[in-house]
Formats: C-alpha cells, sequence, structure tokens
C-alpha cells in the first residue's frame, strides 16, 4: 500500500489514480464502522416505533464508500437508492443529518423529513434519489449525463441500484440510450443477491449481472464489493473512461445482505439457517479490521476508542433528532407541485 497524505472524503482536487494510502484503508473503517454502528441503532428505533422503515447498508459498506471516494462531490452527480448509508457518510453527510431523516424529522437532507430515509434530492450537495421506484432512478441519472455532455461539463453521473433494478424495463432503456450516446454515467449494481425475496437466479439466466452490458456495447466488469480499493480502482477507471468520452461502464459490486430486505421483512421465511450463518463469512467489517490489526494500523485499544466515538456520534444525533419537530403541515405539498399563483 502505497503512503501518501488522506484525501478520503474530501475530493476538491482531481482523485489519484494510485492505489489508496494506508491512511485511506483505516478512514475507510472508520466510515465502515460508524455506518454499521448507525445501521444497528436506527433498527434498535425502529423496534422502539421511532424510526417508520429502515434499509440497511450491512455488508455493502465497503464498495459504497469506495465508489464516492473515486469520484469528485464537487463536479460529479450521485444518484443515490435507499440502501445507501456509507455512500452518504463517505459523501460527508452528518450522523445528525441522516438521523433526521430515518426519525422523519424537520431538516433531513433530502426531503425535509417527508420521505422514506435517503428518498428525496440535495441538488445543493449533488446527490439524488426521488423515488423508492426500483429503477426510476436509473433514467434520471442518464438524463443528467446527457445534460453534462451537451454542456461540455466534466463531469460523471453514477447511479447506485441493486440487483433487483436490472430487470426493470427502464435500465435497459437507460442503459442502451446512454450507450448510443456515449454518455459519461457510471451503472453501479450493489449485487447482494436478492430483490426482497427473489434471488439472483430468478433474475437473470446468465452468471453475471456485468455480461449484460455487452449487449449494450460499453464495458461491465465485476468487482468484489467487500473490497474499498477494488471498487475504488473500478469506479476510478469507469469515471476516467466517461470524462474522456468513452461513455457508460456498468459496475457489478458483489456484496452480501447481511440483514433482512428492510425493517418490514422477515428474511427467515426464504433464506436457510445455513445461508443466513454462511453469510457472515463475507462480512467486510470484520475482514478489514483484521487486516489493520496485522499491517499495524489499527490496534485492538484504538479500534474500541473508536467505536466509543462512534457510538457517542450516534448518541448526541439521535437525541437531537428526538427533540427536532416533525415537518410543519404546511410543507406538505412542498417539492411535490409547483408554487401556485396567488390569486
Ligand atoms: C417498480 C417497483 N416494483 C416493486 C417495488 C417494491 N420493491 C421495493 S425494493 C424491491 C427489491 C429491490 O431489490 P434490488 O433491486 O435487488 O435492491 P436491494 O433492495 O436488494 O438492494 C422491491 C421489489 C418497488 N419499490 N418498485
Amino acid at each position: 500500500m502505497a503512503r501518501k497524505t488522506p484525501v478520503a472524503g474530501n475530493h476538491s482536487e482531481a482523485p489519484s489514480a494510485a492505489p489508496l494510502s494506508a491512511e485511506q484503508v483505516a478512514e475507510s473503517y472508520r466510515l465502515m464502522l460508524l455506518s454499521r454502528l448507525l445501521d444497528e441503532r436506527v433498527y434498535a428505533l425502529n423496534r422502539q416505533g421511532k424510526a417508520p422503515i429502515v434499509a440497511s447498508a450491512q455488508g455493502h459498506e465497503a464498495c459504497q464508500i469506495g465508489a464516492v471516494w473515486a469520484l469528485d462531490k464537487t463536479r460529479d452527480l450521485f444518484v443515490i437508492y435507499y440502501r445507501d448509508i456509507a455512500t452518504c457518510l463517505a459523501l460527508g453527510y452528518s450522523v445528525s443529518e441522516l438521523m433526521l431523516g430515518y426519525m422523519a424529522r424537520r431538516g433531513a437532507p433530502f426531503s425535509g423529513g417527508r420521505q422514506f430515509p435517503y428518498g428525496g434530492a440535495d441538488l445543493k450537495r449533488r446527490v439524488i434519489n426521488t423515488s423508492n421506484v426500483v429503477a426510476s432512478q436509473i433514467p434520471h441519472a442518464v438524463g443528467a449525463a446527457l445534460a453534462f455532455k451537451m454542456r461540455r461539463e466534466p463531469s460523471v453521473a453514477i447511479v447506485h441500484f441493486g440487483d433487483g433494478a436490472t430487470s426493470e424495463g427502464e435500465t435497459h432503456e437507460s442503459m442502451n440510450f446512454a450507450a448510443v450516446h456515449k454518455l459519461p454515467v457510471i451503472f453501479f449494481c450493489e449485487n447482494n443477491g436478492y430483490a426482497i425475496s427473489v434471488p439472483l437466479r430468478k433474475q437473470l439466466a446468465m452468471a453475471r449481472i456485468s455480461d449484460r452490458a455487452a449487449a449494450y456495447g460499453f464495458p461491465g466488469v465485476t468487482v468484489d464489493g467487500t473490497d474499498v480499493a477494488a471498487t475504488y480502482r473500478a469506479v476510478r477507471e469507469a469515471a476516467d473512461r466517461a470524462r474522456e468520452g468513452g461513455g457508460p461502464t456498468l459496475i457489478e459490486a458483489v456484496v452480501p445482505r447481511l440483514m433482512a430486505h428492510t425493517t418490514d421483512d422477515d428474511e427467515r421465511r426464504y433464506r436457510t439457517a445455513e445461508e443466513l450463518e454462511e453469510r457472515k463469512r463475507r462480512d467486510p467489517l470484520p475482514r478489514l479490521r483484521q487486516t489493520l490489526l496485522d499491517g499495524g494500523l489499527l490496534t485492538a485499544d484504538g479500534d474500541s476508542a473508536m467505536r466509543r466515538q462512534c457510538i457517542a456520534e450516534i448518541d448526541q444525533a439521535m437525541a437531537a433528532a428526538e427533540s427536532t419537530p416533525y415537518p410543519d403541515e404546511s410543507t406538505f405539498y412542498d417539492h411535490v407541485y409547483a408554487p401556485q399563483a396567488k390569486k
């Protein structure tokens, strides 16, 4: 691992094509841990009736962080989906901001507390996810990429989605259109093997989701989505090509889904006990912790201190969200309909 100044989470300068530095790898562990602990806390809040619904990112964290770090927050567009918790942390959202979304409070970054957590748009920070309708975000990203190309802006749109989304018609129309017009867009599939209860083998007849790209005429790659650096490299390469006019890439990041689809789902009805046990071996968090411990980049005491710090941050965010009011009724139609002219 090359050692250099950490730039994690701060890509106002062009990101380096070099592999991640040791410091970045250590920072990715902190973000993964924070995402995991936040995820666990909001699951508990859901069971207490305080967070209406939670879609967990457990297992997806590494690929989400690697993808963000390969792009430029100041000029690229991040079209996320409901499972992108670590993506948002890597983009610089604070736990306090995200907690407002979980508890549907005023001031939540994407919808002001009126939508599913992570649903809505934060145009100032170039992050959008206008709907939870599966795959509906994909044509939005392609439209933005078309605008970048027409305006000759050196920006790239990345769009995140799950494996199930690749069966939707909108996905195919979007990929084909993006290919024909060589648009600067990265299709980023977080393949966790399930669309709620539907396993991958019932979504597609070929081995890999990335194989779909060949049908449109652009590159498709499969990466180990539990590896931050592998994902970073794949996204960085796709972004470089897109900025040079080389068009889209489909990246399939293979990850385990370590929790049920959402807090509303009971996965024991469709996954065997052996499978639920086996997936723990693919958890990116303990693996990265061990790598850092072995490499002398983390100590057991340092790990405990980091964990305490993350929990304190989450405690504080929770208390702040609980004392924040719900959105005002008068804002019910904000961002839904154009403002009415006064008669
Ligand atoms: C068009 C549409 N059909 C069905 C649903 C209900 N639904 C919500 S999430 C989901 C599964 C999506 O699975 P996948 O794309 O693999 O993403 P994952 O949630 O596994 O990350 C479904 C069917 C929906 N929101 N939109």
